[in-house]
């Protein structure tokens, strides 16, 4: 296997926490969410953590604690703690990420959906890899009730050729790839959205979908 992806960028406090903590102390100790933010390199990770830190706090301040957000949803509000934003081209290996993924209660992973959308093997490939390696890693802990809602997150659609004059046949070529399909069928409650962080106006697009499948995750 490739060695993996880590930049333990935004959430030192997240990390420590997480690791140190059962989820269910965590949330109860500082009321957030153990949330992984998971994926390949340059997929806007961090992009969208920053964009969704700063709508809430508006511009970082010093000492202010990284990676902690809240977005709203239909059924109220989630706050959320950051554990890992890892970095997608080098550092440590997934073993980090299997840490991450199975101490936190929200998985968020990015892939190109650009890519996807086209059929490009690599991409294709790889996102089927990822989706296989969570599922391993949730069979292998036993504890159903312990895994994490994962929502897997398409990026990039702006770069397709047709996202100009129709976004959602972008989303719905991504929908319809194997890999994605498959994905959202072997791992349980995982949703699935597809959009850009290109400008602010595409951020907020993508936040509002990731809002409206969190929403349907909240049991
Ligand atoms: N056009 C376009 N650019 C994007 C999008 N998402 C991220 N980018 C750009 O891609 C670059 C990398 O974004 P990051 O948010 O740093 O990506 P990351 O996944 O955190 O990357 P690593 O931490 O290095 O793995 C930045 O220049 C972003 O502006 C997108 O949806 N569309
Ligand atoms: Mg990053």
């Amino acid at each position: 296997m490739m060695p993996a992806p880590l930049l333990i960028a935004a959430g030192v406090v997240g990390v420590v926490a997480a690791v140190g903590m059962t989820r269910a102390v965590m949330a109860a100790v500082t009321g957030r969410r153990p949330l992984a933010i998971l994926g390949g390199a340059s997929v806007g990770k961090s992009n969208l953590v920053r964009y969704l830190r700063q709508r809430e706090f508006g511009p970082l301040e010093e000492n202010e604690p990284p990676g902690r957000f809240s977005v709203t949803t239909s059924k109220g509000p989630i706050k959320f703690a950051v554990s890992s934003d890892l970095r997608g081209d080098d550092g440590p290996t997934y073993a980090v990420w299997k840490k991450h993924f199975l101490a936190s209660e929200y998985v968020w992973y990015f892939f190109r959906a650009d890519l996807v959308a086209q059929g490009n093997a690599v991409e294709v490939d790889r996102v089927k890899m990822h989706v296989d390696m969570f599922k391993g890693w949730m069979i292998k802990r036993g504890k159903p009730k312990a895994d994490p809602k994962i929502i897997l997150i398409g990026t990039w659609a702006d770069a397709h050729p047709d996202y100009q004059s129709d976004p959602a046949a972008v989303a719905r070529a991504v929908d319809s790839e194997n890999a994605v399909k498959l994905g959202l069928l072997k791992l349980p409650d995982a949703r699935l959205v597809v959009g850009s962080l290109r400008t602010e106006r595409d951020a907020g697009q993508l936040t509002k979908r990731i809002e409206e499948s969190l929403a349907l995750q909240i049991v």
